[in-house]
């Protein structure tokens, strides 16, 4: 499945771009403009240094935040090797699942794939807790890796796919 995750990084890059564009444009113009003599409100090396300190700081806050998103790069079991399997399909506006039940405390290869829009993935344990979530760009899949304690387990659609969105629940259970 080569296409796993490569919805997620094109969705990154599609979100991050703009700002991206907009943050170089801005520090370009901060150093073009330092560059007029100090008489006509130099104060070059300030206006350098703060959208160096700005920058770093969102960096950091970004880096540093990665881990506590519930997504396959926090909340889910990295590496751990799965042995069974439940594949989510989306459509608009509904999912479609392999099976209803699934064995506790094993770790379990969620597979997931939009077939039409954009759609996320939600999954909310009994305690009504989001554990776990994946964004889908349509035609791509993406898939974690949870082992999962037992109860009723609900999927909820997170990101907005039209008319049916607030109905797009799913849910299975584990035990
Ligand atoms: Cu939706």
């Amino acid at each position: 499945m080569w296409w796993t995750g490569l919805g997620a990084l094109l969705l990154m890059i599609y979100l991050t771009t703009p700002f991206l564009v907009a943050f170089l444009l801005i520090f370009y113009l901060s150093i073009r403009r330092g560059g007029r003599p100090a008489a006509e409100g130099g104060g070059r090396a300030w206006e350098v240094l703060w959208i160096l300190l700005v920058g770093g700081v969102w960096v950091v806050i970004n880096l540093t935040s990665i881990g506590w998103i519930p997504s396959g790069l926090g909340g889910a079991d990295r590496g751990v090797e799965p042995t069974q399997r439940i594949t989510v399909e989306a459509h608009m506006w509904y999912f479609k699942l392999d099976a209803d039940r699934l064995a506790p405390y094993t770790p379990t290869e969620i597979v997931a794939k939009s077939y039409d829009t954009m759609h996320g993935v939600g999954i909310y344990d009994p305690e009504g807790r989001l554990v776990a979530t994946m964004m889908l760009m349509p035609g791509m899949g993406e898939r974690l890796v949870l082992t999962l304690q037992p109860g009723e387990y609900i999927i909820r659609c997170l990101e907005y796919c039209g008319d049916g969105h607030a109905a797009m629940v799913s849910r299975f259970t584990v035990g």
